[in-house]
């Protein structure tokens, strides 16, 4: 299957990759005019509002061009702070390009409770049906910045049972293994091909 991903985060392509090409399915960047989509959010606070309304977006995007065939894929997701109530949440994006990681280290700094996690919605669209997985890594939240690899919050972000080794600190694959957006797209995966008994 030939599946444009509507996405501006190569990251995100690089994991979709790891899932869906073994599989044998082609994943490709969804480019408009040479530039990936440019998305309006919808103000929520539901991942899952935004992650469908860009799958809409995307099809409308793609309805009258030679991609009209091809599945689509769109994710979104975010960083959830427990202590925080879920901020930054569907703001992630925004909050990471204007405060940065420094920024949530000194909101954190006083904070005892460090819990965390990433969330992530993909929305699969085949010949107009939508299959929807969901992904969620439990983590916490480091008191510094380690690493440099993955990208948004991953210097900060250690997940539950990697013993203190946060996602900037590891390779693709190893993150990918614990990730929400792994979980997620582990879960498309199995749906379009389920597993053979
Ligand atoms: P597209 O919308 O173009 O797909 P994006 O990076 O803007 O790319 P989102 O709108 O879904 O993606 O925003 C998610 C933000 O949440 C992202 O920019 C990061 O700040 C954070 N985030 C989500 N998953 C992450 C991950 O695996 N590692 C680090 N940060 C992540």
């Amino acid at each position: 299957m030939r599946i444009v991903f509507a996405t501006g985060n190569s990251k995100k392509l690089d994991e979709a990759r790891e899932y869906l090409e073994p599989l044998g399915h082609d994943v490709e960047l969804l480019l408009i005019e040479g530039k990936p989509p440019d998305f309006i959010e919808p103000q929520t606070s539901e991942l899952m509002e935004v992650a469908l309304s860009k799958s809409d977006q995307a099809i409308n995007m793609i309805s009258d061009s030679e991609l009209s065939d091809c599945a689509i894929l769109v994710e979104d997701s975010g960083l959830f702070i427990d202590s925080l109530n879920g901020f930054p949440g569907v703001y992630s994006s925004y909050v990471f390009r204007t405060i940065g990681l420094s920024g949530i280290l000194r909101i954190m700094s006083e904070e005892i409770d460090r819990n965390c996690e990433y969330r992530a919605v993909s929305v699969l669209v085949i010949n107009g049906k939508r299959i929807v997985r969901t992904g969620v890594c439990r983590g916490k939240l480091g008191n510094e910045i380690s690493g440099q690899g993955g990208f948004g919050y991953d210097p900060i972000f250690i997940p539950n049972g990697s013993n203190e080794v946060s996602f900037g600190q590891m390779s693709e694959s190893e993150k990918s293994s614990f990730s929400h957006r792994g979980k997620s797209l582990k879960a498309l995966s199995e749906a379009i091909s389920p597993p053979s008994m």
